[in-house]
């Protein structure tokens, strides 16, 4: 069954976008492309630096998919992945892509509650995972999932080891044929109600994305990348991410570590030519590049996205870092906007860049669904031959409309040129630095605590993160708590560490509507005023 309606995909291979290539042999056509190349270069689990050519990633894949067939994985069935930044990884997907099954994409920080969602839903096979990373060992998710699980780590006593080591050994294996129209991995969102969602790209269409952002992003040979951000992550991935540079013949250095200083160590050893950020980091390499005076002589690009990047911090790119800026503004559910090379410095500066195919459709909408005027402020719906139509496990009536269209919750302007400025949001989320967090999936946790009435997450303003979270709680009659109290509860119950509120406030009741709901908007103006003051108050009392 095709993920998108046949009119569609008959107009997206009509007009050569939509090709019959599939991620089952991504790797060796890559490999039969640029055979001895530099593909990857970082640590692996143990912090050993590996070097491999395309030739050595290719077979290193082929043979790990022999290890994974011996596990049992086969075509179709679906692998949750959750690793570092660690070479194994390359291989790792392109194993489990070689053989016809499916990456769940998994983040590093993801913790019991989101992965057994993950695990549950797709009815996934296997799990790949890693040992101590972090200061955290990623074997305790394991332990309770109850799931065949492949772990690259060294010795462990439980579960099957999963290692170069273990690679070298094992016979490979053809790749499998595939459907290129079929779904190739299932990326997860930030979600907004619920925990994250379950997102299927097919091969057609995210290989066209990758190919069109490889394109734009002018990618050759001589690129090299250093993924900075979680390598599983839909920028660090596709736009154009590692799957472009290897598309392109480039190279692709992992960063173990999202420090200024580790990166700018890479930077200039490795001699980067580009690097991909969200804000934060952005404004911490800014903050840094005076004290730490780093070589960034080879870097061309930086891109920044995930978040907003305002235009303060966007006008001090170039002339501090030495490098060109492009702004990304992208999701996992597919519609990407690039700043392009040759735009101006203001467009570069003060907009998130536009669509990246002219057979994206974007309509800026009022509340009512109607187009607004040209030029002014309203919802972002959008179409596309790599935008989905429906979440992994059905359509939802908030996300899509009638005729196709996603509706990201994101409020924009359109430029004359197509491209876009965000200005805002319309979806209980909070983007805490380029990591989404879904107001509803953390206030259902609260709610679930015995002394806990209602609970309410909001962004408040960061100047760093660009946002935070912002718990305000109603407990039941009688009852005292504190905020380290519902911190550990939200621990216990394995949430995410980003997701877990900044701040938590105690409130004697929430504003509700006229069925008695509680008005989440009527809530988020009290609390935005609330905090601005609070804000104000404290401004100053340091002045
Ligand atoms: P997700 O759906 O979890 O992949 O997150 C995508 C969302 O991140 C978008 O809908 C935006 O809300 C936000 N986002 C990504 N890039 C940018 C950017 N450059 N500026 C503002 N918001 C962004
Ligand atoms: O935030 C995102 O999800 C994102 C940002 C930039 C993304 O998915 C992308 C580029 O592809």
């Amino acid at each position: 069954m095709s993920l998108y309606p046949a009119d569609f995909v008959e107009l997206y291979r009509r007009e050569g976008l939509w090709l019959d290539e599939t991620f089952a042999t991504f790797f060796a056509d890559a490999a039969n492309r640029f055979s001895d190349a530099e593909a990857v270069v970082g640590p692996d689990h143990t912090g050993v630096e590996h070097r491999l050519t395309y030739r050595e990633l290719a077979d290193y894949s082929a043979q790990a998919a022999g290890v994974l067939a011996a596990h049992g994985v086969g075509q179709g069935d679906f692998v949750v992945v959750q690793l570092p930044n660690i070479v194994e990884y390359v291989v790792a997907i392109g194993a489990v892509f070689r053989l016809g099954a499916r990456p769940v994409f998994a983040l590093p920080a993801h913790r019991q509650a989101e992965l057994t969602h993950f695990v549950n839903q797709s009815g996934a096979k296997a799990l790949i995972t890693t040992g101590v990373w972090n200061g955290f060992d990623h074997r305790e998710l394991a332990r309770e999932l109850n799931i065949t699980t492949l772990v690259i780590a060294e010795d462990p006593q439980e579960f099957s080891r999963f290692t170069f080591a273990d690679w070298a050994e094992a016979k490979p294996v053809p790749a499998a044929q595939v459907d290129p129209l079929d779904i190739a991995f299932l990326q997860v969102s930030g979600g907004t109600t619920g925990i994250p969602k379950l997102i299927p790209r097919s091969h057609a269409d995210y290989l066209y994305s990758v190919r069109e952002s490889a394109r734009i992003c002018e990618l050759t040979p001589e690129t090299r990348f250093l993924v900075v951000l979680p390598v599983s992550h839909n920028f660090t991935m596709s736009s154009p991410g590692i799957l472009g540079v290897l598309w392109s013949g480039g190279t692709i250095v992992l960063c173990p570590e999202p420090t200024p200083s580790t990166s700018f160590t890479l930077v200039a050893r490795e001699r980067i030519t580009l690097c991909a950020l969200v804000p934060p980091l952005a404004l911490a390499w800014l903050a840094m590049a005076p004290v730490l005076h780093p070589d960034l002589s080879s870097l061309k690009v930086l891109q920044v996205g995930g978040a907003k990047f305002t235009p303060e911090a966007a006008k001090r790119i170039a002339p501090e870092l030495g490098c060109r800026l492009q702004q990304v503004f992208g999701m996992a559910e597919g519609l990407v906007n690039y700043t392009r090379p040759d735009d101006s410095e203001e467009l570069v500066i003060g907009t998130q860049g536009r669509p990246m195919s002219p057979f994206d459709e974007v309509r800026v909408v009022d509340d009512a669904g109607n187009d607004v005027p040209p030029g002014e402020r309203g919802r972002l719906l959008t179409r596309g031959p790599y935008t989905i139509r429906a979440y992994w496990g059905g359509v939802d009536k908030e996300s899509f409309t009638e005729d196709g269209f996603y509706a990201s919750g994101d409020l924009v302007r359109q430029l004359p040129s197509g491209h876009l400025i965000v200005e805002g949001r319309d979806k209980d989320q909070i983007n805490r630095g380029g990591e989404k967090i879904s107001a509803e999936e953390i206030e259902d946790h609260l709610i679930s605590h015995d002394l806990v009435h209602d609970a309410a997450i909001i962004a408040v303003p960061d100047r760093l993160q660009g946002e935070r979270s912002y718990a305000f709680v109603v407990l039941t009659d009688g009852a005292r708590l504190d905020a380290t109290v519902l911190r550990d509860y939200l621990r216990k119950r394995r949430v995410a560490d980003y997701k877990i509120p900044d701040y938590f406030e105690f409130a004697e009741s929430f504003p509700t509507t006229g069925v008695g709901k509680t008005n989440r908007r009527e809530l988020r103006r009290i609390v935005q005023e609330y905090v601005s003051a609070k804000t104000q108050q404290q401004e100053e009392s340091t002045n």
